[in-house]
């Protein structure tokens, strides 16, 4: 029995969290959904009821709620997140301004649990939830040495705006969300650049797989996010090297049977993940499992996840489950 805010609720993660939430097997007492003065007044269903949005201000969370889900963008999380936690509710935020702050938990629940240290929680970034599903139990059995991240990421990562830049694009427009078209294109940019040549999407990946898995400082790592003309799920390259032998057998044998993970590895059948047969599911796919014959102990490992599900709503969701199963 539990009653829930979603912040951000008309948006394409705000969307998702509240089906999401519905599909769930939590009790949901009440729900209010909540975005910007825009859209005050829209009517949301939720199990087959009317929900009107209320605008977001600083009394929102007055009213008795055990859990807000935020995904309304990283200045509306750093204006109200502390607020709610304030008034006793559990804030399990979607955006990066709380993510790397040393007493927030960061937390994928195939990977770790929260200690609920504040009442704080932050989701990572969607192309790090799901390399650290599949690296999670081969971090427990080998130990990881090194990794390098090349993403081929969604359209929909960057909510209504970059879906529209991929449509309108097909149809000449120009776009207004990327800096180059996206549709016929691949764009080695995702999120601002930072003085380093990487960009912060680059970055959150590396230092929130540190954080989630909790690696030492020995373990390297390093990213390259690039966009794509695909509109749902992101794929990762993830090429892993580990600190003690393991051979492809036991690799694939560990991912077989890893939470939160299918592996579909038949190549010569043709099959492998792919964005458009993994939309829509909250797993996350593994394939193309081989050794790199460039380095000793090291392995390819093609992940394919929902962004905005697994990626986003769906691990919120799952975040709560978690926390009630506790209570
Ligand atoms: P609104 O639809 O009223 O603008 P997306 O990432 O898909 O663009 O969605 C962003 C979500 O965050 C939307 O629900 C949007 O509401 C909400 N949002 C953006 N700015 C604010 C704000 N200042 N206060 C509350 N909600 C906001
Ligand atoms: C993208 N990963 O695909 C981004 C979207 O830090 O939560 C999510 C940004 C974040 O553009």
């Amino acid at each position: 029995m539990a009653i829930f805010a979603i912040v951000g609720a008309t948006g394409v993660v705000g969307t998702k969290m509240i089906e999401r939430l519905a599909e769930s097997n939590l009790q949901v007492d009440k729900i209010y959904m909540m975005a910007s003065s825009r859209s005050a007044g829209k009517v949301l269903r939720f199990r087959g009821e009317d929900v009107v949005v209320e605008e977001l201000n600083e009394h929102s969370f007055d009213k008795d709620i055990d859990y807000a889900l935020f995904s309304a963008g990283g200045s509306t999380s750093l204006q109200y997140a502390e607020i709610a936690e304030k008034n006793g509710v559990i804030v399990i935020d979607n955006s990066s301004a709380w993510r790397m702050d040393p007493e927030i938990d960061l937390i994928v629940p195939e990977c770790n649990t929260p200690t609920l240290n504040r009442k704080i929680i932050a989701n990572p970034n969607c192309s790090t939830i799901q390399s650290v599903v599949p690296l999670k139990p081969l971090n427990d059995r080998f130990g990881i040495e090194r990794i390098t991240y090349t993403t081929y990421q969604a359209v929909s990562g960057s909510g209504q705006g970059g879906i529209d830049d991929l449509l309108n694009g097909q149809r000449g427009e120009a776009p207004k969300k990327y800096p180059h078209p996206i549709y016929n294109n691949v764009l080695p940019h995702i999120d601002s650049f930072l003085e380093n040549g990487y960009t912060k999407e680059e970055m959150k990946m590396i230092d929130e797989t540190k954080k989630i898995l909790s690696l030492g400082d020995d373990v390297n790592i390093t990213a390259t996010c690039v966009r794509v003309p695909v509109i749902n799920s992101h794929a990762v390259e993830i090429d892993v090297s580990f600190k003690k032998d393991a051979s492809l057998e036991e690799v694939r044998d560990i991912l077989k049977n890893a939470p939160g993970v299918v592996l579909v590895d038949n190549p010569e059948n043709n099959e492998y993940p792919i964005p458009t047969e993994v939309t829509g599911h909250d797993e996350v796919y593994v394939g193309r499992i081989r050794k790199d014959i460039s380095r000793p102990r090291s392995f390819h490992i093609w992940c394919v996840a929902d962004n905005i599900r697994k990626g986003a709503a769906s691990n919120a969701v799952q975040i709560a489950e978690l926390l009630e199963s506790n209570r």
